[in-house]
């Protein structure tokens, strides 16, 4: 029988002590309870947003799909380890006792060695698959609006086919959100003027970094008219807590009207869009403002 200590003068301390295991088991639990409590004060959610783009409604079942075996393999593990600690504990065997000593088992080791391995290829394939999807050029036929995305140190620049561009610096993304219609196919060809940074709106896409010299793609299709927020997602900088996206997707006879007032700002304006690349200019371009 193992020593318990006794503490009279400190009843709470003792009853720790005491009760230590279930102290111990109810630790997880209570830090779960915790976390879940505070996410729903603060509310945060355990999952990403269910995502509404098709690419972002992917991500979010590829994250749901991925959970199942996640969960099954984090349950059968802390109660083996759980159950070994407890019911083998060396407190609970007799005096000089010595387990069972084993030398291999065959099916075992294959078996703990070909699963782990096979969850880990399904769970490869799946998020290849769905994850290229974000990165795909979309063909000019496909694409409803294509818009070149410029980052830096800390804002971004959108420029649009019709001649004007959005610029956000810093938090002002809220005065200045990229503006795009519903329901249609918005492609982004990203890149950056300085170093690498990353465009992510959770709701909508993945991330899509923005490299010097070099354009990525992405796109979205937005189903629903909304505010989204979103920031950029690779450490760029002092001020990269400060690089915000505000997407606003509005119904296409707004974005129509949006666009009217823009031309007519820049036009007064007479903003030089300067250093676009050549496609945003071309035969695509061209395409694109004759659609809105
Ligand atoms: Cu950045």
């Amino acid at each position: 029988m193992a020593h318990r200590p006794r503490i009279g003068a400190e009843p709470i301390l003792g009853l720790v002590i005491r009760r230590w295991w279930q102290f111990f088991l109810a630790a997880p639990l209570v830090g779960i309870g915790l976390t879940l409590g505070a996410g729903q004060a603060l509310a945060i959610s355990i999952t990403p947003p269910s995502g509404v783009s098709p690419n972002g409604n992917a991500i979010y079942n590829l994250y749901l799909i991925i959970s199942i075996p996640a969960i099954v393999v984090f349950v059968l593990v802390e109660a083996l380890l759980l159950i070994c600690v407890f019911r083998f504990r060396r407190s609970a065997q007799p005096p000089g006792y010595v387990p069972p000593q084993f030398h291999g088992n065959r099916p075992l080791e294959i078996t703990w060695t070909v699963l782990p391995f096979l969850i880990l290829v399904f769970i490869g394939v799946l998020s290849f698959r769905v994850l290229q999807q974000d990165f795909v050029r979309p063909s000019n036929a496909a694409t409803g609006l294509a818009l070149v995305v410029y980052a830096h140190q800390y804002g971004w620049e959108y420029d649009y086919p019709q001649g004007f561009s959005v610029q956000t610096e810093g938090l002002n993304a809220v005065q200045n959100p990229l503006v795009v219609p519903t329901g249609t196919l918005v492609r982004l060809q990203i890149t950056s003027k300085d170093v690498i940074h990353s465009w992510w709106v959770p709701d909508i896409t993945g991330k899509t970094d923005a490299v010097p010299g070099y354009y990525n793609y992405t796109w979205f299709k937005i189903s629903k008219p909304g505010v989204w927020r979103g920031e950029c997602a690779e450490l760029c900088g002092s001020g990269h807590s400060s690089m915000q996206i505000r997407v606003e997707a509005v119904s296409p006879a707004q974005f129509r009207k949006w666009v009217a007032e823009q031309e007519a700002k820049a036009k007064t304006a007479s903003v030089s869009p300067a250093s676009r690349p050549v496609e945003s200019r071309s035969a695509v371009a061209a395409a694109t403002a004759a659609s809105f």
